[in-house]
């Protein structure tokens, strides 16, 4: 059956007026998947790239704690979102059933990845890197460049820090009088460190690496009490550089703001 004339018209008009808004459609439809293509493959590509963990990862701490304070600026340099779970050691909350289970050592910081649970600061920022690092400038994969950087996390928890705390551990807790015989010891370590510094930008070659952080914030406890080490240049020096450095990352809030706390602490003894 032939369609009429006037039917034929209608149905070119009906095309006419119809056809823009399809076409409109079409665009339409068409923008919407490409853009839902384009954020979906965006968000494999940042799942591919960026290694961020599925859900933000717990840390127990106390603001003034120094290892506590080296994890958190580690975890700002890597761009992770921590989960903070205050733990107050004065009202024992790292002493509890829960807790010990967990950290049969009872320390602080100690981290929970999605139930991946860890303690010992350095090795926290070591695992933070190798996990979540986006390269591995913080923690090089060189054998021998991050045999330097495990070299002074090593010197920092077994004779830095060791020392640090035998010194001012009694001054801040128990008010104690600074003691001579101890401050000569760490003035030693201090010493040790200038010498490793010398021709050096940052602890363990040119750039800033977790040795740096966990280094740092016995620095910024001794500049906060007032303890001078200015006469060792090469440690002043990598000091503000290191502090420029880490700026950016919370050094302030986090670093020079705990140790700060734990000067009022020890003057208030
Ligand atoms: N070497 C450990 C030291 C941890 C540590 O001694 N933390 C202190 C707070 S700064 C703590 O948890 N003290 C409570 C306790 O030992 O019971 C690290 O770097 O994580």
């Amino acid at each position: 059956m032939h369609k009429s004339l006037v039917e034929k018209i209608q149905s070119a008009d009906r095309c006419r007026k119809y056809k823009p808004s399809i076409i409109m459609k079409k665009v339409l439809v068409y923008s919407i998947v490409m853009m839902l293509i384009a954020h979906i493959g965006n968000a494999v590509a940042r799942s591919k790239n960026s290694k961020m963990p599925d859900q933000p990862i717990k840390l127990y701490y106390l603001p003034p704690s120094p290892p506590c304070r080296a994890v958190m600026m580690t975890a700002k340099v890597l761009g992770l979102e921590l989960d903070l779970v205050l733990t107050n050691l004065m009202e024992g909350a790292h002493m509890t059933p829960e807790f010990l289970k967990m950290n049969p050592q009872h320390t602080i910081p100690t981290m929970d990845d999605s139930g991946f649970i860890l303690w010992e600061s350095r090795a926290i920022m070591c695992y933070l890197v190798n996990a979540y690092g986006r390269d591995d400038t913080l923690y090089p994969k060189n054998p021998r460049q991050r045999a330097l950087v495990d070299q002074r996390l090593n010197f920092d928890l077994g004779t830095l820090y060791m020392r640090y705390i035998s010194l001012y551990g009694p001054m801040i807790f128990k008010g104690d009088p600074m003691d001579d015989e101890k401050a000569a010891k760490l003035n030693e370590a201090i010493g040790w460190f200038n010498t490793v510094l010398e021709g050096r930008t940052f602890v363990a070659g040119d750039n800033l690496t977790i040795a740096d952080i966990s280094l740092i914030v016995t620095f910024t406890c001794l500049d906060a009490f007032e303890y001078s080490f200015s006469e060792y240049e090469n440690v002043q020096n990598w000091f503000e550089r290191t502090k420029k450095a880490l700026e950016p990352y919370g050094y302030d809030d986090i670093d020079v703001a705990g140790a700060q706390m734990l000067n009022s602490f020890m003057k208030n003894h």
